[in-house]
């Protein structure tokens, strides 16, 4: 891990790695913590171990309540089009995160907050957990990508009214609706996703792997393509060590033993 990251960190335990997006008193977003989201991503994809990947926040209060509204203030059309663009990657970089990564949601995910939860392929929530887009009350939209995913999970309707009226919403009403897949007690978000990504750690990693790419590029396609890009994902499995051992182990009565090849 780096000694210079102040604010974004991680640690491994057991294949799962936990990032921690740690910026009291409510985990805002400036560029500093974006960039250090994409460095620790990056620092992640070059560890080959790790097979699963937990996005939570440091602190009781907050997952992450959104951009940091100070910078937002200081900004210029032509500086608000760099910034959109920038945090853009960096949530295109969790998204296309090679293994599977896990939002726990333990407070706050507000606005941009809610965007990075959006970006990951799972979220499970704490049962006290907030969701909301406060963007409109500032005179702002979700420029994190989230009128695009949001609509995509939710469906436009509900996206809409999210958006459009700033309102915020428990984690009950967030899993009724789809916008996240599990509810934790109190205090459990971290250790309810690592049983999550237990359950994805049995399985063949670069199957996991092609069927987050499937889903995630598909989702922008025609239906006729995603369906090509899914054969053509199928089909590359067959040349991997693993889809060979899946099989033999089935067949043999055993457990698989996968190696990410
Ligand atoms: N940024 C900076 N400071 C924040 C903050 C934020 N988003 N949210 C809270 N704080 C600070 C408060 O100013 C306060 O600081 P002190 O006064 O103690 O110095 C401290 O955190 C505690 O806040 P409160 O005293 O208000 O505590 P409460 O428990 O009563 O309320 C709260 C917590 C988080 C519900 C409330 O503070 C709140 O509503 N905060 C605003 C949340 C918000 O509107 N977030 C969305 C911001 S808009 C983009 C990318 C992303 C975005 C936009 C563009 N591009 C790349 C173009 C995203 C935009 C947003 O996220």
């Amino acid at each position: 891990m780096s000694d210079a990251r102040q604010f974004v960190d991680f640690r491994i335990d057991d294949r799962v790695a936990v990032v921690k997006v740690d910026r009291p008193p409510v985990n805002a977003l400036n560029r500093q913590v974006e960039d250090e989201i994409e460095g620790v991503f990056k620092e992640l994809g070059t560890l080959n171990e790790i097979g699963a990947v937990i996005v939570t926040g440091g602190g009781a209060k907050a997952f992450i309540a959104g951009a940091d509204i100070k910078m937002i203030s200081e900004k210029s059309p032509k500086e608000a089009f760099e910034m959109s663009a920038a945090t853009q990657r960096v949530l295109s970089k969790i998204e296309k995160f090679d293994r599977v990564v896990i939002a726990a949601v333990n407070g706050l995910a507000l606005g941009g907050g809610c965007e990075v939860a959006l970006a990951c392929d799972i979220r499970v929530a704490d049962e006290s957990a907030i969701f909301g887009f406060p963007e409109v009350s500032l005179g702002l939209l979700p420029g994190a990508g989230g009128t695009q995913r949001l609509a995509r999970l939710v469906g436009i309707g509900k996206a809409k009214e999210l958006i459009l009226t700033g309102d915020p919403i428990i984690a009950d009403e967030a899993k009724r609706i789809g916008l996240v897949e599990r509810i934790a007690p109190k205090g459990e978000a971290v250790a309810e996703a690592t049983s999550l990504a237990k359950r994805v750690l049995l399985r063949g990693p670069i199957a996991v792997s092609n069927a987050k790419k499937a889903i995630n590029e598909g989702t922008d396609m025609t239906f006729e393509d995603g369906l090509r890009r899914e054969t053509e994902l199928f089909a590359a499995l067959f040349e991997t060590h693993d889809m060979k051992e899946g099989v033999r182990a089935f067949l043999e009565k055993r457990k698989p033993d996968f190696v990410r090849r």
